[in-house]
């Protein structure tokens, strides 16, 4: 079983494209793991597809991507489906970071960070994370360092992903400032 593809396809079904799948998610963004293993069989590098295979999905990934509870699954963040995902609201830590291509600093300047084909902003807890998700859109990325206190302090709304990611609806660029690394 090839765990890594395994999560890409997960992370598709679950972010992206549930109804390719025929699954029910809720606005939680759950799905019945039993639903989610069924559609996956008929792929057939998944054919002997089990919940354990689910769980060392996770286990092994080097993110945390996914969670299982009560035979329900679902991705902590990331979503791009038009059925908004509701998250919880959370007082952010006071820094957090954005990794990002410095061809988007100049517009990021101007409009702040919006999710563009998310539903969320993602920001990271540390500047070594940032770097990581900066990395995937330029080989040498910008790191933004966001004062969220200030932007929760004016109602700006965060939510939590997982220890390493959060989520905002929109960031605007007071609250917004490069940083050498
Ligand atoms: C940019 C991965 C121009 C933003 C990662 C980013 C993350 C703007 C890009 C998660 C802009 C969107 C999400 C503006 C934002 N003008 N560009 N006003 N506002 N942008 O991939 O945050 O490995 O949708 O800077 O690790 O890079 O898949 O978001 O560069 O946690 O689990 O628009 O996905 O996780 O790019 O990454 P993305 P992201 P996984």
């Amino acid at each position: 079983m090839n765990y890594q593809d395994l999560s890409k396809e997960v992370s598709y079904a679950l972010r992206h494209a549930p109804w390719e799948y025929e699954l029910e998610m809720d606005n939680e963004g759950w799905v019945d793991m039993y639903q989610l293993i069924e559609a996956l069989s008929k792929d057939s590098r998944w054919n002997k597809l089990s919940e354990t295979d689910l769980e060392r999905m996770i286990e092994l990934s080097n993110k945390k991507r996914h969670e299982i509870r009560d035979c329900k699954i679902r991705a902590f963040y990331g979503h791009s489906m038009p059925m908004k995902i509701c998250k919880v609201e959370k007082q952010p830590p006071n820094i957090l970071y954005h990794g990002t291509a410095r061809t988007s600093l100049e517009s990021i300047a101007s409009y702040g960070l919006l999710p563009q084909a998310r539903q969320y902003v993602h920001l990271s807890q540390d500047i070594e994370t940032a770097i990581k998700v900066g990395e995937r859109h330029d080989e040498k990325p910008i790191i933004l360092e966001i004062d969220s206190q200030s932007a929760y302090q004016h109602s700006v709304n965060f939510y939590f992903g997982n220890e390493k990611v959060w989520l905002a609806d929109f960031v605007p660029n007071q609250f917004i400032k490069v940083i050498k690394i």
